[in-house]
């Protein structure tokens, strides 16, 4: 039985050209021995969540919680037009140093331009998914949060987790539907993320996941699909799953299956980190009018509305929002070491 699911599991999908793609010595023998204990970790967060340089240090806090919790942590980004899939400390701080890499937000339509312009960027979850996709690795964190540096000597940290994108409240008119929704659709990747924003239409984000294929649950008490503020939303997900083993034996079946498409681990903010939904609420509508207000249109929409809302929200203290970042980590972490654990 074993042998036959094998190489479903091992399998790759690596039509990119070794000219593009380049793959850390660690994660390539991990994944060519068949480890799940990888985790993708995405860097977008690092070129266009937080500033320089809180925005590396995040990022190597969070790759040490990887590290800690035993698994491998592969960022994967965009260098001076390579697709990396573990980035080394030098290849972060000048990632994360925006003045010199300049970076551009990658998604799927915008690889071929970074390529061939050998420019630098930070992957979204669209863009991370396509890098899982190609190199085997089936567990992808989403996490972070959105800085907001005050011009004292103490950075705040808000409230703001990153998270996947989604089907936008004003679709209707926008016509705005994150790629990330589509990749998912077609991603064998689990990935694992506080549910999405309620900038978003989460009921709409739902269903669009739903005619995707994509498995959605809640990983927690109950099915209420948290809205990354608040622990839990009016809607509800699809299915709730307990543990992180249950999710490792589900994210097995499904890859066993060869279904070619996503699952989505939406983790509850821990309580002591959830802010008023209302408040949110009202933060929310204000950010949304300025960008009507001010047509921001396409892929500059979700990064000027999360900056808005950042900076209009109340900030918490750095140590205790470091601790929320490492979250979807830590679970992520355990998820590949669980499905590590079944597969052998
Ligand atoms: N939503 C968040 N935080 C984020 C993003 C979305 O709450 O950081 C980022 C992620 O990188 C996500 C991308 O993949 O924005 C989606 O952008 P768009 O809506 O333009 O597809
Ligand atoms: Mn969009």
């Amino acid at each position: 039985m074993f042998s036959k699911q094998l190489p479903r599991l091992l399998s790759r999908n690596r039509n990119i050209c070794s000219q593009f793609l380049q793959i850390s010595e660690e994660i390539n023998e991990a994944l060519t021995v068949g480890k799940q204990s990888v985790v993708a970790l995405e860097s977008t967060i690092i070129t266009h969540g937080m500033p320089y340089p809180t925005n590396i240090q995040c990022a190597l806090e969070v790759e040490k919680q990887v590290r800690t919790q035993g698994a491998i942590p592969a960022t994967i980004a965009v260098i001076n037009g390579r697709i990396k899939v573990g980035l080394s400390k030098n290849d972060l701080e000048f990632l994360g140093d925006t003045d010199r890499s300049r970076p551009i937000k990658i998604s799927r339509r915008d690889f071929a331009y970074a390529l061939a312009e050998k420019l630098n960027g930070g992957t979204t979850v669209a863009g991370t998914l396509i890098a899982c996709q190609q190199v085997g690795i089936h567990v992808f964190a989403t996490g972070g949060l959105f800085f907001f540096p005050l011009t004292f000597t103490y950075t705040i940290i808000l409230c703001h987790l990153k998270g996947i994108g989604g089907v936008h409240r004003d679709v209707n008119d926008s016509f705005d539907i994150s790629a990330d929704l589509n990749e998912l659709g077609h991603s064998n990747v689990a990935v694992i993320s506080s549910g999405v924003k309620s900038i978003l239409d989460i009921s709409k984000t739902l269903e669009y996941l739903e005619t995707q294929g994509v498995f959605v649950a809640t990983l927690g008490e109950n099915h209420g699909f948290p809205a990354f503020y608040s622990r839990s939303s009016s809607h509800q997900a699809p299915y709730r799953v307990q543990d992180t083993y249950q999710a490792a034996k589900i994210v097995k079946s499904h890859l066993d299956l060869g279904l070619n498409s996503g699952l989505l681990f939406a983790v509850p903010v821990p309580e002591a980190y959830a802010c008023d939904p209302e408040k949110m609420e009202f933060i929310i509508q204000e950010a949304l009018r300025k960008a009507s207000e001010k047509d921001i249109k396409g892929k500059a929409r979700t990064p000027f509305l999360l900056e808005e809302i950042a900076r209009a929200s109340s900030g918490n203290s750095l140590e205790t929002n470091v601790a929320l970042i490492k979250n979807n980590a830590k679970v992520a972490s355990e998820i590949a070491l669980k499905l590590q654990e079944i597969i052998t």
